[in-house]
């Protein structure tokens, strides 16, 4: 059997594969992937009407590739009161929005009541509102910073209303990268043992991975394999997020940016690599929207949804400031020949626009 009847087979590939994988014809591997993403969505693309909120931008650590932390070159420092997050959540509530992504900085300064006080009282008034929040990297800064163990800040987490975690932080897992792109925070274990810790309560999370800047293919494929193998022990991660490095900003000299042909083969591998992992995700806010949209026929059935605002990508360059308006949104999806189908943050259907 060669490498494309094993995939069309539904059996699993390795390693080497994978790297095979990246060097097939661009169409044939789009229509691998395709076929992969049909079984098990066929042309549905889910998108969710969700708000990002970034409540800090005060950070202890120090990423060579992050353009939102204020410890960098970033000289507008800002610590958002409950109150302002609460008026965020009471507007978009007010506009049907289901879901918050709140993704801060590692701020030493708030204290942990302050992180964990903005959940409680967003659920507390929106119990209906499905709260997606601190990566894996804050869940550790949290837990040196106030003597705490993993186990302790993800129970408190769950009592103060945490629904879900976001895929953030992973970057590269490999270690040789991860120190050169930022060494000090949350290492690659630590950053798998505390999703696995989530899932083993029941608790479903999301995985990124930062791509085009100083890895090569075999670092994302190592990355990719690790996420397979801690799936096939929890069955936690709904989604996989390749989220497209962007260059201003920042302190991570990448000179040649990826091309639009390594960003598809990477959405494609990932595709049929990950076939434990039920959703591929094209986050437009760091593909563009245009890609994400070819990006449908190359394995991802996920869009991320509406934003509405966004800091952390967008101080390094993406256009992502302001989000994207639903109808457009809708109207793009279907102009490209797919079903857009609005979920929840756990992937139950919603609607089908
Ligand atoms: O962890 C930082 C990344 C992430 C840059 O779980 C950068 O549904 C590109 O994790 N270029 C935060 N990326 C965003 C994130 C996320 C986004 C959407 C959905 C979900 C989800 C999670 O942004 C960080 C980091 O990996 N990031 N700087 C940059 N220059």
């Amino acid at each position: 059997m060669n490498l494309k009847e094993k995939i069309l087979s539904g059996a699993r590939i390795g390693f080497d594969e994978a790297l095979e994988l990246y060097e097939m014809d661009f169409f044939e591997l789009a229509g691998l992937a395709d076929m992969k993403r049909r079984r098990m969505h066929d042309k549905k693309t889910y998108f969710n009407i969700n708000r990002h909120i970034n409540p800090t931008n005060v950070c202890k650590d120090i990423c060579k590739f992050c353009a939102y932390s204020a410890s960098r070159k970033n000289p507008n420092q800002y610590t958002m009161s409950h109150e302002e997050i609460l008026d965020i959540v009471k507007d978009i509530d007010s506009r049907g929005a289901k879901e918050v992504h709140i993704v801060s900085a590692h701020n030493p300064n708030t204290g942990l009541e302050w992180y964990l006080e903005i959940f409680k009282k967003i659920k507390t008034a929106y119990p209906h509102i499905h709260v997606k929040a601190l990566t894996a990297a804050e869940v550790h800064f949290l837990a040196c910073e106030y003597n705490k163990s993993y186990d302790e800040i993800i129970d408190l987490m769950i009592q103060n209303g945490v629904d879900s975690m976001p895929g953030g932080g992973a970057e590269i897992f490999d270690e040789g990268v991860r120190d050169y792109i930022c060494k000090g925070k949350v290492n690659s274990q630590q950053w798998l043992d505390i999703h696995q810790k989530w899932h083993e309560r029941g608790m479903k999370s999301n995985v990124t991975m930062l791509f085009g800047h100083v890895e090569n293919r075999a670092h994302r494929i190592d990355h990719m394999m690790r996420i397979r193998d801690l799936q096939d022990k929890t069955g936690g991660f709904n989604c996989f997020i390749p989220l497209v490095y962007q260059s201003q900003n920042n302190y991570l000299n990448v000179k040649e940016f990826i091309t639009a042909n390594e960003i598809l083969r990477t959405y494609a591998v990932a595709r049929i690599v990950l076939d434990n992992v039920p959703n591929l995700k094209a986050y437009w806010v760091t593909s563009t929207v245009n890609l994400a949209l070819v990006a449908q026929e190359f394995g991802a059935n996920d869009l991320d949804g509406t934003i509405e605002k966004e800091s952390i990508n967008s101080a390094a360059g993406a256009k992502s400031a302001n989000g994207v308006e639903l109808e457009e949104f809708v109207g793009l999806i279907k102009d490209s020949g797919f079903v857009p189908v609005e979920r929840d943050s756990v992937y139950n259907e919603i609607k089908i626009w």
